[in-house]
């Protein structure tokens, strides 16, 4: 094995090694998708059970593949007996869907007169971003090199056809390759240096139903076209998309369209040249429409050069205070990217302001699995309940339909171009995600973004299953260290959805004051009385950015939610929690408790030795050991911290720094 086939492993279930046959009805088996579709059925079959597909009849099961219109468009309804499963799907990716469903509940030893299962994806676009660079580097990935791009360079391989099956069969329609920064070499990925082999892979990923997209360069037409400027409302400029545009869709036919970072962190945007949000994404639309392509244009942008003396400039309003007030004026095709938080995918934060503040504009939800502010793919954390948090929440913005699932779903404005995007936490190295059991996180948020309504224990379960050929009994230990894992990394971590704290740049592990005095605008704001933030109405008014009864809840110390509290407040360390604790203990208890529950996680994962690949076992079993290391320096940074600043010393006596 060159790589680890993660979930689609297909280990073997059961001794009945009778043939299939495949029948299609009105889908072509010619066709690429229906003919990847039935290539996987094959691969399959042949793990889990040592069969074949066949042409003969007699002793056989059957796989019956019908179209049938009245299923939603990607969906699938499977329907098994005795004899074999029926699948209906109205186009080839619920074909696609379906196939993977079907091998699912094989996989989890259902008999075939048990599968009964109809879905229709919940979002419409359900996306990965790859932050790959094209030196082969990627930013943020903790899994190894790129599988794209080396030396300034574009590579295919039997690899990138693997990761398409994976990303196909949990329901992943659309992928951008190249990181968000834009730089160097990746500029050229519009012109013909790469258009073949950009090509190339669009034909790898459109065998498993996914549409490529390209992350761009706002300055293109300066450092491509030669022009002065990349002013969207100059006439040269809107010339240079507009060719370069048509030019892009006629060289990679099916293209989706364009994700664009601009006006953040140092990358070229419209705000140069006094120009807005709305008319840098509505100007590159109007060159991408007559081809049906859709500009991705990220809400990502705050000014990363502020001062940490003023406490009311606030790195949390930005997104909305940038974009709300175009709500309405971006064209059909944009689609506004908002990252899941106000700051950048911290451990625990509220949800954007934005996700429901704009009422009359696309949505697409940004998540990051690629794990950048919790454990690097070092430390276990199953982000699949944050995610779910995420899409439960009750933004207010209309009387039904109003949480984030329902607006990123389409269901709230009725619109179509809506859904959910991760960074993704890919690589090389052999098992494709760093640690092994972090491929919970890329299985769990395809399936939640195909459908929502999943829970974090049944993706869990599933991805466990389907995974390791192991007992029950261990199935159930496995699933219930990952659904733990957020919590324990918070634990140990930052309190109360302070967030930061952790060391500038690299992002993995403690230094308290790391970020405090500098231009990014992350601070805790801790002194020798309390921690915390001050965005109610008497702070940065970033709370009034939320509907009521969110604006007053978190605007109130006593009515905010405690887990968020220090995002929203300045509190005392003297300050009673509703469990009685004071502020000060709660730090110091749950930076203990959290410290003891990874070592709880690292001997839970000892006592799976004997059910696990050597392999995989060896694998986690070193990465537990960092995470031990890390909890403990965490515990001890920041309680001797928050001792030395309060003076107050630990009611149960244990030793602080
Ligand atoms: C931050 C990362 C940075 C990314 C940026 C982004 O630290 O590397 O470029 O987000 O989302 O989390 O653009």
């Amino acid at each position: 094995q060159k790589w680890s086939q993660m979930w689609l492993g297909y280990h073997r279930v059961s001794k009945d090694n009778k043939n299939w046959k495949v029948i299609c009805n009105d889908f072509s088996k010619e066709d690429r998708v229906v003919n990847s579709a039935i290539a996987e059925f094959a691969k399959g079959i042949k793990g889990y059970f040592g069969a074949g597909i066949t042409e003969d009849d007699g002793d056989v099961y059957v796989l019956e593949i019908i179209k049938d219109t009245s299923i939603a468009n990607e969906g699938y309804s499977i329907k098994g007996e005795k004899s074999g499963v029926t699948l209906r799907a109205s186009d080839e990716n619920g074909v696609i869907y379906g196939v993977f469903a079907i091998l699912r509940k094989l996989g989890a030893r259902i008999r075939l007169e048990d599968i009964c299962e109809k879905a229709a994806p919940s979002n419409p676009l359900r996306m990965m971003n790859h932050w790959d660079n094209m030196d082969g580097s990627i930013e943020r990935g903790y899994s190894g090199e790129s599988f794209f791009f080396e030396n300034d360079d574009m590579y295919v391989d039997e690899r990138t056809v693997d990761y398409a099956r994976f990303m196909a069969s949990v329901g992943i329609n659309g992928i951008v390759i190249n990181n968000v920064n834009v730089k160097g070499a990746a500029t050229y990925l519009i012109t013909d240096r790469f258009f073949d082999k950009v090509k190339e892979l669009q034909d790898i990923f459109a065998d498993y139903g996914i549409k490529l997209y390209l992350s761009i360069n706002f300055a293109a037409p300066i450092e491509l076209g030669g022009l002065e400027v990349c002013d969207p409302l100059d006439e040269g400029v809107i010339a240079w998309w507009q060719a370069k545009s048509k030019e892009v869709f006629e060289k990679l036919p099916g293209f989706g369209g364009y994700l664009v970072k601009a006006d953040s962190e140092g990358r070229p945007g419209p705000f140069t040249y006094g120009r807005t949000q709305a008319d840098g994404a509505n100007m590159l639309a109007d060159a991408v429409a007559p081809y049906g392509g859709i500009i991705i244009w990220r809400c990502f942008v705050y000014n990363c050069t502020q001062d940490w003396r003023d406490y009311k400039t606030d790195r949390a309003r930005a997104g909305y205070d940038y974009f709300k007030d175009f709500d309405g004026e971006y064209h059909d095709n944009v689609i506004l990217q908002i990252k899941n938080g106000p700051m950048d995918f911290q451990i625990r934060e509220p949800i954007s302001p934005l996700l429901g503040g704009l009422t009359k504009t696309n949505q697409l939800l940004e998540v990051q699995i690629a794990q950048e502010y919790t454990g690097h793919q070092i430390d276990l954390c199953y982000l699949i309940p944050m995610f779910k948090e995420v899409l439960d929440f009750r933004t207010y913005c209309s009387e039904e339909n109003d949480t984030v699932a329902d607006i990123v779903s389409g269901r709230t404005m009725g619109n179509k171009l809506a859904g959910m995007a991760a960074v993704i936490n890919t690589g090389n190295d052999f098992n494709w995600t760093g640690n092994d059991l972090a491929a919970a996180n890329l299985y769990g948020f395809g399936r939640l973004a195909y459908n929502t309504e999943l829970s974090s224990e049944e993706i869990a379960r599933e991805w466990v299953a389907l995974t390791f050929d192991m007992d029950k009994a261990s199935e159930d230990k496995l699933t219930d260290m990952l659904l733990k894992s957020r919590e324990i990394y918070e634990k140990y971590t930052s309190p109360l959805g302070i967030g930061w704290m952790v060391t500038p740049h690299v992002h993995y592990g403690p230094s308290v004051d790391g970020y405090e005095y500098s231009r990014w605008g992350t601070y805790h704001r801790a002194d020798h009385k309390g921690i915390g933030v001050d965005r109610s109405d008497k702070g940065t008014g970033y709370a009034q950015q939320y509907y009521e009864p969110n604006a007053s809840a978190y605007n109130d110390p006593e009515k905010c939610p405690e887990e968020l509290l220090l995002f929203f407040h300045h509190i005392p360390y003297t300050w009673k929690l509703k469990s009685g604790q004071t502020l000060i203990q709660y730090i110091y208890d749950s930076h203990f408790e959290g410290e003891a529950e990874a070592e709880q996680l690292a001997a839970d994962w000892n006592s799976l030795k004997d059910v696990v690949d050597s392999e995989v076992f060896a694998r986690v079993a070193e990465r537990f050991e960092l995470q031990v290391a890390n909890a403990k320096e965490w515990r001890d940074q920041v309680n001797s911290y928050f001792f030395r600043k309060s003076d107050i010393a630990d009611e149960k006596g244990r030793k602080i720094y």
